[in-house]
């Protein structure tokens, strides 16, 4: 299904329902860093995330370094941040909480 892409405003709203989440600086995603409490919880969080990304059929970019992984979250077949991205990002506040529960 074609994304739209959302207005600064809808992104603006949107933000507020997953905390933690920021606008990127240049505004091309939005962005947070999760912090575990190891690798392997780390590591197991980007396992489990992946399997959901390839359901939703949306892919984090994302960098980690041992404890830490830092995602970016936009749709590039719509050339910015669509409610597929606030999908994804939900997904992974679920699986971050429990994962640090
Ligand atoms: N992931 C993300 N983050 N953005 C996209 O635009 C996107 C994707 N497009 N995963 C999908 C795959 C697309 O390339 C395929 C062809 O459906």
């Amino acid at each position: 299904m074609k994304q739209e892409k959302l207005s600064s405003a809808a992104i603006v709203e949107k933000l507020e329902t997953v905390p933690g989440w920021a606008l990127r600086d240049d505004g091309g995603a939005i962005t947070r860093s999760f912090k575990f409490r190891n690798f392997a919880e780390a590591f197991g969080f980007m396992s489990e995330m992946a399997l959901a990304a390839e359901k939703l059929d949306h892919h984090p970019e994302w960098f980690n370094v041992w404890a830490t992984v830092k995602v970016d979250l936009n749709t590039h077949d719509a050339g910015g941040i669509t409610k597929l991205d606030f999908e994804l990002a939900a997904r992974m506040e679920e699986l971050a909480k429990k994962a640090l529960a």
